[in-house]
């Protein structure tokens, strides 16, 4: 559900099962913010319904009533909350009785630990890699902000400087998510046999990578594919919005690397241990 035009006097009735959210969008209306994505699969798992408030990156402290320039933010019936983390948090001591995102004291460190691998290993070679595009896809009202406020992020004097040449960067970058890929050799999700908050948060930076990849970052065959498709199709295609890119296609060229290891090489478990140890006692 999205009510666009929604301020924030009349923010956050949490009737009918639903919650307000504050979307980060494009122009094409497709959220971008890994952080906005985490929260509707966070909503979604909690079992509520979601009111989308439209906007982009300029209106966020007015629409939020001044409360925040930064998204994701919820309102709860009187509640507002902000902050993905806290949200989390909150929407599990508020509805413990619901499926839990955290459910054991360890799984939020191993979450910030995962989260900070992807970032560290691809995302901000992404970055770089897309940031014309990040604010060519911006709405028209939000371009020079996203322009002043990026710039100061990359390399480079200028975005466009930063993303040219990214044919030669990008075949580099699939290779860096093989243990993700090893992971998901052995589970179907990361949570183990159903998905949970470690998938959705990683699901999330792959699809901030969707909003903005008009060129592909992973090869077709990448054996990702099949978990992003599925974590994508949750809660009837949550991840499936039109102004969406595909993320494969990527072409090599000849001289680039294998985007990933072929054959499962590496994963077979060693049969015998033929290293030091006590000498075997003869059976008797
Ligand atoms: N730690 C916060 C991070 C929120 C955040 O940085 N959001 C970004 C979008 S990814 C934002 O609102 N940016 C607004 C801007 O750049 O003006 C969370 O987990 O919610």
């Amino acid at each position: 559900m999205t009510r666009a035009g929604h301020r924030w006097e009349n923010a956050g009735m949490a009737i009918n099962n639903t919650i307000t959210l504050f979307d980060l969008q494009f122009a094409s209306g497709c959220t971008t913010s890994p952080y906005v994505w985490r929260t509707k699969y966070a909503l979604k798992h909690k079992g509520f319904d979601i009111d989308l408030v439209d906007g982009g990156f300029t209106d966020i402290l007015e629409r939020t009533g001044g409360r925040s320039d930064r998204l994701p933010v919820i309102v709860d019936e009187d509640r507002w909350v902000l902050d993905s983390m806290v949200i989390a948090d909150y929407l599990d001591q508020r509805y413990p009785h619901r499926p839990l995102l955290f459910p054991c004291p360890a799984y939020k460190p191993a979450m910030r630990f995962l989260d900070s691998w992807i970032w560290n290993t691809v995302i901000s070679a992404w970055f770089e890699n897309y940031i014309a595009d990040y604010h060519a896809l911006s709405r028209a009202e939000d371009q020079p902000y996203v322009r002043e406020t990026r710039t100061m992020f990359v390399s480079a004097a200028t975005l466009e400087e930063a993303q040219a040449g990214r044919e030669d960067r990008l075949p580099h970058l699939p290779a860096r998510l093989e243990p993700l890929r090893k992971l998901l050799q052995e589970t179907p999700w990361i949570g183990g046999d159903t998905p949970d908050f470690w998938d959705y948060s990683a699901l999330a930076i792959f699809l901030w990578l969707s909003s903005l990849a008009t060129i592909p970052p992973l090869t077709e065959d990448d054996p990702l594919r099949d978990w992003l498709d599925r974590g994508f199709d949750l809660f009837d295609g949550i991840g499936r919005h039109p102004g969406l890119h595909s993320l494969f296609g990527l072409q090599l060229r000849p001289g680039d690397p294998e985007p990933f290891e072929r054959g499962g090489i590496g994963q077979a478990v060693t049969p015998t241990n033929v290293g030091p140890g006590a000498p075997v006692q003869p059976r008797k």
